[in-house]
């Protein structure tokens, strides 16, 4: 495995916000320990050229992967929606609250140069920072970072089995050299979430890594 950063590379920090942080509305087991791992690749990621990118969970208001919009369900909860199963969540990173910010722990954030929000479309989630649920509607992620001359994608943040999943499964398919550093990542696991996710990425090709192997 060649980890020998340049400038071809992305590290991707997904939604490294305080709802999904210890006290917040949906949070990740243990999520705060992805914080100084993110940091520290976030500088070796800068002093070899790479490029940082966040991504931000941006939900409006009775969104409709909330639980809350749903009458008589509850949050973990799976309903069918037009587009296919959707998990229900606890009302979570609504567009201008507290716990939609990118947390100040992830001091990284400042220097990146690209902040993608997604599920803002208020009837289709998006775990993917490339497509929505609907599987049609792309963020724009993929042409931004091929214009930018990016090939390879570096993912860590929150959730390993939602989020990250997801976004490494669209980046590979898009075409990019794909990785998750996975003790930069931790997981929900809601209903053998994690182990679907993690078979999921291998028989897609993507790659596992450490932060270690990027560290040097
Ligand atoms: C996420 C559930 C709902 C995530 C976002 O960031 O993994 N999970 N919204
Ligand atoms: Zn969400």
């Amino acid at each position: 495995m060649d980890l020998t950063l340049g400038g071809e590379d992305v590290l991707l920090a997904i939604d490294v916000q305080y709802d999904f942080l210890p006290g917040g509305a949906l949070a990740v087991p243990d999520g705060d320990a992805v914080v100084a791992p993110i940091n520290a690749l976030a500088r070796r990621f800068a002093s070899h050229h790479g490029h940082l990118v966040l991504t931000q969970d941006w939900h409006p208001p009775h969104h409709s992967s909330f639980a809350s919009s749903h009458t008589g369900k509850a949050p973990f909860e799976t309903i069918e929606m037009p587009y296919g199963p959707q998990v229900l969540w606890p009302d979570h990173c609504v567009q201008g609250t507290r716990g939609a910010e990118i947390t100040r722990g992830l001091e990284c954030a400042v220097g990146a140069e690209m902040v993608v929000r997604k599920g803002f479309n208020k009837d289709v989630d998006s775990y993917s920072a490339f497509r929505e649920a609907d599987r049609h509607t792309h963020t724009g992620l993929a042409g931004y970072l091929r214009e930018r001359g990016l090939r390879r994608v570096f993912c860590a943040g929150l959730a390993t089995d939602f989020c990250v999943a997801w976004t490494a499964l669209d980046a590979q398919a898009e075409g990019f050299d794909t990785y998750v550093v996975l003790d930069a990542c931790r997981a929900i696991d809601t209903n053998g979430s994690l182990a679907k996710a993690l078979a999921d990425l291998e028989r897609a090709g993507v790659r596992i890594c450490e932060t270690g192997d990027l560290l040097g």
